[in-house]
């Protein structure tokens, strides 16, 4: 289908297409590649100049997945699986990148995509029943569905200081890093934020500047990550395995293969706690965080895993203030986002890096030459945000997303997210979400989630093919029946207590709230397969004839 619409105007003609799709990340293309296969006549979007979502932007030095790089894969393909080698278990953001490309250029994706290409606007066209869409290349187009694979991290946050404009130096912010290698060879650098990009950055950068200043306020609390790279023999291992691999990880909590345990931390004797920690501390990676099946619940046994942490800080830093100003306190380990590091916490035991503690030393203002603290100015020559994102709800509410009767986004969420699944929303009628801020988002691996919610999208689509149905969209019921839900389930997690992008705390003016499902990605999909196989009775249908007809 091509052009119809404003053949005299200079509004160009909108194409007329059934599905628009936004993102060319781990869920834009999958959805792609989906869609394609289903014959559908469809456009996807994408800022960035290439594919590879987050990782396309976050080119920062250290940038690297904290989850084992087979789980972090696509499994929908058995020749990509088999066809792409993992290097590391834990991938770092090249391979990551050159992995994203290579399933583009495997599967012939890339022609699909608009790149450097904004979507501004998605309008719903009640007459038409129809999605207008517009990007900041003057483009028009008509979509039956629109699919936002928009991701929960991809709009970068800046501190709120002031004066960032009257910095001289080079100013870079990790999740817009520049293409070209940077030297901090010889540099004073200084770097604000300590969340997981943070903590990557100091341990590379640590070891290549003349001076590092790492403006710490809230510390975090980082695991050790044991990297180490695959042999063919483990490789050879994994390939032959990959269905039971991938059918583990669609059927476990976090959507990747871990083991799942049920051992309460007072279920076991002191001593054995002990050896518990200290055997997971030593294996690596996520280990230590599923030594016990309550630390998410049990403050008690949170706080002793706190504890234990903050002894192995202390150990490890040889300045006992610096490590006092790195033991993080006062909210539950875990409850932000857990990092794994590469000798993190020695990286501060170089004499050229320096750990301000913006607790006692606040930062006043980004000055000409540096930053200024209440006590000195640290003058630099590169600067470096690691401030993080307007997460979950930050890219959806960056365009203009309007549904029926004018119904904007920004309204609708006014009060946080809400929706069916994470995947609809009421009055956004065929709009989907995948990854969305009210389904596991980033509490499960992102591909895993990426992948179930773009075939459950697809379902729908198929569904009202074959029924002839024009438009559909969940029940206000339903809406309010799956927030419940996810606001219950909230409510028993200790996640709720820190403040965090997770509840929308580091966003000035943010709705506050833990929005995300927490009860596992195995349960979510459980709930997602049982609103399918009811036969959609959570959702409101338009058939095609009923209009017709009027
Ligand atoms: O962002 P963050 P991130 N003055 O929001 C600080 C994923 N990820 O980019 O907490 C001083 O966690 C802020 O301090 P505070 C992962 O899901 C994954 O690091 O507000 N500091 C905090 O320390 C992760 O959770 C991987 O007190 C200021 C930091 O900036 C998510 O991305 C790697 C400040 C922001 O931390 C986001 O992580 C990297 C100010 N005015 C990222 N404003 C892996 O897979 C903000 N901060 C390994």
């Amino acid at each position: 289908m091509t052009t119809e619409n404003s053949a005299q105007s200079n509004t160009p003609a909108a194409k007329r297409l059934d599905v628009v799709i936004v993102g060319a990340g781990f869920g834009g293309m999958y959805a792609v590649y989906k869609f394609r296969q289903m014959g559908l006549n469809f456009q996807a979007f994408e800022l960035g100049g290439d594919v590879g979502g987050v990782w396309y932007w976050n080119r920062y030095p250290g940038a690297r997945c904290d989850l084992m790089s087979v789980d972090y894969s696509y499994g929908f393909s058995e020749e990509i699986q088999q066809e792409w080698t993992w290097s590391e278990q834990f991938a770092a953001q090249p391979e990551i990148l050159a992995y994203a490309n290579f399933v583009a250029d495997r599967l012939d994706l890339r022609k699909h995509f608009k790149f450097n290409t904004r979507v501004e606007s998605a309008i719903w066209n009640e007459e038409k029943r129809l999605w207008e869409v517009t990007t900041d290349k003057g483009e028009r187009f008509e979509a039956t569905y629109c699919v936002m694979a928009t991701g929960p991290l991809s709009v970068p946050k800046d501190p709120e200081i002031p004066g960032i404009e009257k910095f001289k130096g080079r100013l870079l912010r990790a999740q817009k890093w520049p293409h070209e290698p940077i030297s901090f060879e010889g540099k004073r650098v200084g770097l604000i934020g300590t969340g997981s990009t943070g903590i990557q950055i100091v341990q590379e950068v640590g070891r290549q500047a003349g001076e590092l200043f790492v403006f710490q306020r809230t510390p975090s609390f980082t695991l050790p990550m044991r990297n180490n790279k695959l042999t063919p023999e483990y490789v050879a291992e994994v390939k032959r395995n990959y269905k039971g691999i991938r059918e583990a990880a669609r059927n476990s909590p976090n959507g990747g293969v871990r083991p799942v345990i049920t051992r309460p931390f007072f279920s076991v004797m002191e001593h054995q706690r002990k050896q518990i920690l200290e055997d997971t501390w030593n294996q690596g990676g996520l280990a230590f965080l599923g030594a016990f099946s309550d630390l998410m619940q049990n403050e008690e046994a949170n706080e002793a895993v706190a504890d234990f942490v903050r002894s192995k800080i202390e150990e490890v830093v040889n300045d006992k203030e610096t490590a006092e100003a790195l033991k993080p306190r006062g909210y539950p380990i875990f409850a932000r986002r857990p990092c794994l590091d590469t000798e993190y916490y020695e990286t501060y035991n170089l004499p050229t890096v320096h750990l301000v503690n913006c607790l006692k030393e606040q930062i006043v203002e980004i000055t000409e030459k540096g930053v200024r603290t209440e006590s000195r100015e640290i003058e630099l020559d590169i600067l470096i945000f690691a401030t993080g994102y307007d997460a979950l709800t930050g890219a959806l509410r960056a365009f203009n997303v309007v549904g029926r009767n004018g119904l904007k986004i920004q309204d609708y969420w006014k009060e946080g997210p809400q929706s069916f699944l994470g995947l609809m929303m009421e009055g956004f009628p065929n709009l989907f979400t995948t990854a969305g801020a009210n389904g596991p988002s980033a509490l499960a691996n992102l591909i895993t989630i990426n992948e179930h919610d773009v075939d459950w999208i697809a379902g729908v689509i198929e569904h009202m093919k074959k029924n002839d149905l024009a438009t559909v969209e969940p029940k206000k019921s339903a809406v309010k029946r799956w927030m419940d839900i996810v606001h219950a389930l909230a409510t028993r997690t200790l996640v709720s207590k820190a403040k965090t992008w997770w509840t929308g705390t580091n966003v000035q003016g943010k709705p506050h709230g833990l929005t995300m499902f927490t009860g596992g990605f195995n349960k979510y999909r459980e709930h997602c397969t049982a609103a399918a196989d009811n036969g959609y009775v959570d959702f409101s249908f338009e058939p095609r004839e009923e209009r017709k007809a009027a």
